[in-house]
C-alpha cells in the first residue's frame, strides 16, 4: 500500500502549519498544506495553535489553544476534525507536534511494522480508524489520573493531603454518597430472589417489605416471568405499557407502548437512532456545542458528520433559532446531508431550561427543514427554577401545535440514571417514536433485536421510575420523602456551586436551571495559558489536572464538551453530599486562588 498523507488542512488562506516534532530522532518538520510521504509513519498528532478572533485587531491579543487529534486511518488520511470545526474564525497559526512511529525501513507500511514488532494480528493501526476517532471526556485524561491518584492514595505516605477524589467529572449519583429509592430496591430485590414471595415465606415478609412493594414484584414477575430470562427485544410489553401511561399523563396526549423502546440506559438508544439515520458518510447531525460527548462519541463512531450550533453563554445557555439557522445552511452548502437535530433538554454541561416559545421555535424550524428532532429529557426531573422555567417535553410541545405538523418525526429520550432516581449502574432508559415511518421503525426493532433485549432489571427501574408509589399506598409517604430530600437538596447544591464558583477570580457560572452540572466559564492569564503550551495541554486541562492534584477534585475541562475558540470552561457536577459541600467549595477556592497567584501576569 502506497503511505502517503494527505494535506493536513483545506486551502484556508490564513492557515500557516510550522508543524514541528518534539519527539528525537523519528521526528520531521511540517511545512504547510504539503503531501507527506515515506519513510514516516506518525502514531499520533497534536496540534496547537494561536489563532485571532474576528473580534480581536488582527495580529495582537492572542487567544491560544492546543488541538489534539490522533491521526491516521487505514487510508491514511490525517484526522483533522479539530482543525475544521475553527474554520469560522479568521486566522490561525497552528503548530503541529508529532511522534513519528517506525517506517524508517521504507516500507511503508505502519501496520505491518507494529504487527511485526508486536507480533499481533490486531494492531492500533488497523482496528476500526472511526473508533480511534472517539474521544469522550467524561471519562478521558482527567478521570484515568483520577483513577491511578485514588490508587496512590492507598499507599501509607501519600504525598497528597485530600484523603479521597471527588469524582465531580461525570453525573453518577450514588457514586458520590447518594441512597437508592428505597422502594424501587424492595421491589427489584424480590423479583431477583422470588423464593422470597411463596406463601411459606409471607408471614416473615411482611416484617421486611411493605405490602405495595411486594404485589408490585409479584405483577411484574407475573408478567416477566424470570428476571433471568431475554425478554422481548423492544422491551417487556407490561412495562412499556407503563410507560406509555406516564406519558400520557405528563403530556396530555396519547403514546403508543408499541413506539416505546426500552433500552440500557438512554445511551444505547441514542446510539441506535444515530446509527440507524447514517446512510451514508456525508449525514449531518446537529449539535449542541457545548454537547455531552456521548453525542460527538457516536456520530465519529458511525462515521457521520458533527454539524455544530453554538448556545449563548451570555443569555444564560439559550438556544438561537439564528445559529441554528445559520449552521445548517452553511452545512448544506458544503454538501452535507443534515438530517437530525439534537436538543440536550435540560442542558448538558450547560444545565439550562428551555423556554416554551423556544421549543416551538426548534419544532417549526425542523419541519421547515425537513430535519429530525432528537431530544434528550434524561433530566426532565432535574429541574431547580420551575416556576420560571419548567420542563416541558417536546412531545407535548408537538402535539399543543396542531395538526399542521402531525407528520413531524420525534424521538425522545430519558432514562433512570438521572432524576433523583441516578440508578445509572442498573442501565435502564426507554425511547419513543413519534410520527418515525413504521419500516424504519422494524429496522430498529432489528437492531435491539442484534442485543437481544435490554437487561431486565433496568427495565424493571423504567417501571419503577414511571410508576412510583401513589397517594395513599404504604410506601407512598416514604417515597416522596425521599425524593423531596435529593431533590431540596440537589437544588441547594446547584445554587452554592454557582456562588463559589463565581466567587473565584476570572469565573463566571450560571446558575443551573435543570441538570447536575455548573459549567463555569474561566478567563486564565496568558501566563498559564503559555505553561499549558508548554506542558502540551489545553490551558483548560492543564488546570483541571492542577485542580485534580491540588484538591482531589476531579472535573471536566470544557474542551471535552466543546466550546467557543479562546473560550476555557469545566464542567464539576453538584453531587458530592452536602455534609461535605462547604468542605469541597473551600477546597476549591484555595487552589483556584494559589493558582491564579502562580500565573498572574
Ligand atoms: N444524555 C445525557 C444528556 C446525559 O447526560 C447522559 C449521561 C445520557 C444521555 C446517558 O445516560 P444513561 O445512558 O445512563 O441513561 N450523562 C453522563 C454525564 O455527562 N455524566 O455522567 C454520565
Amino acid at each position: 500500500m502506497q503511505n502517503s498523507y494527505k494535506k493536513v488542512a483545506g486551502k484556508h488562506p490564513f492557515l500557516n502549519i510550522t508543524a514541528t516534532n518534539n519527539n528525537g530522532k523519528n521526528s520531521k518538520r511540517l511545512s504547510k498544506l504539503v503531501t507527506y510521504s515515506p519513510p514516516y509513519s506518525f502514531s499520533s498528532i497534536s496540534a496547537s495553535f494561536t489563532h485571532f478572533s474576528r473580534q480581536r485587531p488582527s495580529g495582537l491579543l492572542p487567544f491560544s489553544s492546543i488541538y489534539k487529534s490522533s491521526i491516521i486511518d487505514n487510508n491514511n488520511n490525517i484526522n483533522t476534525n479539530s482543525i475544521k470545526n475553527t474554520n469560522i474564525y479568521s486566522r490561525f497559526r497552528f503548530m503541529f507536534y508529532y511522534t513519528a512511529s517506525s517506517s524508517e525501513d521504507g516500507s511503508g507500511n505502519g501496520s505491518g511494522k507494529e504487527e511485526r514488532k508486536s507480533g499481533k494480528i490486531l494492531t492500533i493501526d488497523n482496528i476500526n480508524p472511526h473508533v480511534k476517532k472517539v474521544e469522550y471526556a467524561v471519562r478521558g485524561e482527567l478521570a484515568i489520573r483520577a483513577d491511578s491518584i485514588s490508587y496512590e492514595l492507598l499507599e501509607p505516605c501519600s504525598k497528597y493531603t485530600f484523603k479521597k477524589i471527588v469524582h465531580c467529572n461525570i453525573g453518577n449519583p450514588q457514586q458520590l454518597g447518594q441512597k437508592p429509592i428505597t422502594f424501587f430496591r424492595q421491589v427489584v430485590s424480590l423479583t431477583q430472589y422470588p423464593y422470597l414471595l411463596l406463601p411459606e415465606n409471607r408471614s416473615k415478609l411482611v416484617t421486611l417489605y411493605p405490602t405495595d412493594a411486594i404485589e408490585r414484584a409479584q405483577t411484574l414477575l407475573e408478567n416477566i416471568g424470570s428476571v433471568g430470562a431475554y425478554s422481548h427485544s423492544q422491551g417487556i410489553q407490561h412495562i412499556r405499557k407503563n410507560v406509555a401511561k406516564f406519558i400520557e399523563e405528563r403530556d396530555g396526549y396519547p403514546s403508543d407502548p408499541n413506539l416505546i423502546f426500552l433500552t440500557q440506559g438512554a445511551s444505547s438508544g441514542v446510539q441506535n437512532m444515530l446509527q440507524i439515520i447514517t446512510e451514508h458518510p456525508n449525514v449531518g447531525i446537529m449539535i449542541p456545542i457545548p454537547q455531552y460527548p456521548l453525542y460527538s462519541a457516536s456520530i465519529s463512531l458511525y462515521n457521520a458528520r458533527p454539524v455544530h450550533y453554538y448556545l449563548n453563554e451570555e443569555q444564560d445557555w439559550s438556544l438561537d433559532i439564528r445559529e441554528i439557522t445559520s449552521s445548517v445552511s452553511k452545512a448544506r452548502k458544503n454538501g452535507i446531508d443534515v438530517r437530525a437535530l439534537v436538543i440536550i433538554n435540560p442542558g448538558n454541561p450547560t444545565g439550562q431550561c428551555l423556554p416554551l416559545e423556544n421549543m416551538r421555535d426548534i419544532i417549526d424550524f425542523c419541519h421547515r427543514e425537513r430535519i429530525i428532532l432528537l431530544a434528550d429529557e434524561v433530566y426532565q426531573t432535574n429541574i431547580y427554577q420551575p416556576e420560571t422555567r419548567p420542563f416541558h417535553s417536546f412531545k407535548k410541545v408537538l402535539r399543543s401545535m396542531g395538526d399542521a405538523y402531525k407528520n413531524f418525526e420525534l424521538v425522545s429520550f430519558h432514562s433512570i440514571s438521572k432524576g433523583m432516581i441516578g440508578e445509572c449502574g442498573q442501565r435502564g432508559g426507554y425511547f419513543e417514536l413519534t410520527g418515525i415511518d413504521a419500516k424504519v421503525a422494524e429496522q430498529l426493532y432489528k437492531v435491539a433485536s442484534v442485543d437481544l433485549c435490554p437487561n431486565v432489571i433496568g427495565q424493571i427501574m423504567v417501571d419503577l421510575m414511571v410508576n412510583p408509589p401513589k397517594l395513599g399506598e404504604p410506601s407512598y409517604e416514604q417515597y416522596k420523602k425521599e425524593i423531596t430530600a435529593i431533590y431540596e437538596s440537589l437544588r441547594r447544591r446547584s445554587q452554592k456551586l454557582a456562588v463559589c464558583f463565581n466567587e473565584l477570580e476570572g469565573v463566571t457560572c450560571t446558575n443551573a436551571q435543570g441538570s447536575m452540572y455548573c459549567f463555569p466559564t474561566i478567563r486564565l492569564p496568558e501566563k498559564l495559558i503559555k505553561a499549558a503550551l508548554t506542558a502540551e495541554k489545553q490551558p483548560d486541562e492543564f488546570y483541571c489536572l492542577a485542580m485534580l492534584e491540588a484538591t482531589g477534585v476531579c472535573v471536566v475541562p470544557g474542551n471535552g464538551f466543546g466550546q467557543k475558540p479562546g473560550t476555557w470552561h469545566f464542567r464539576s457536577t453538584f453531587l458530592p453530599s452536602e455534609e461535605l459541600f462547604d468542605e469541597f467549595c473551600d477546597g476549591i477556592r484555595k487552589f483556584h486562588r494559589e493558582f491564579f497567584e502562580k500565573y498572574r501576569d
